[in-house]
């Protein structure tokens, strides 16, 4: 008799070896905030305008999150600000990427985006499957003390696998 392992043991989620990532699927989810400043509302940061952003009204403890129609495992996610300088809002500079579990959200990755004006690029661990993914601030914007979340825009994108 011989011992065959399952390839669930192996890969928890069944899915294999990843091998790159999909193209951004954040659009075809829906936005949501935890604060919003003027017109800048959390829709424009996955409207793929870098001319349009998502401005929060606070600087503590904001989230940017997309819900998806169906459960969907996020390997990447990407945000932007093209702001103009210091004082500008900003991304912030500690950030929790999170998915929603049914009753609390889980971080997979704690991420620190710096600079101003370029992509930050973060890949996350494989994870369960979550209709909610979230952006969770857990530090000051970049441009420092007193200035609000802005992010003009963000992707998420799922695995692919061998
Ligand atoms: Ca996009
Ligand atoms: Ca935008």
């Amino acid at each position: 008799m011989s011992l065959v392992l399952a390839p669930q043991l192996l890969f928890p989620q069944g899915l294999g070896t990843l091998t790159g990532y999909t193209a951004d699927i954040s659009s075809s989810g829906t936005a949501a905030a935890s604060s919003v400043s003027g017109g800048n509302a959390a829709a424009n940061a996955i409207d793929d305008s870098t001319s349009t952003y998502w401005q929060s009204t606070s600087n503590s403890g904001q989230w940017l999150e997309v819900t998806f129609s169906a459960d969907k495992i996020i390997r990447k996610m990407t945000m932007r600000n093209t702001g103009s300088g210091a004082g500008f809002n900003a991304l912030p500079s500690g950030a929790d990427l999170q998915y929603y579990n049914g009753s609390s959200y889980v971080t997979v990755a704690s991420v620190t985006p710096t600079g101003v004006d370029t992509l930050q690029e973060f890949t996350l661990d494989e994870s369960p499957g979550s209709t909610k993914w979230r952006i969770l601030q857990t530090a000051n914007a970049i441009a420092g003390p007193g200035t609000n979340i802005a992010l003009d825009e963000v992707e998420m994108m799922e695995g692919t696998y061998a």
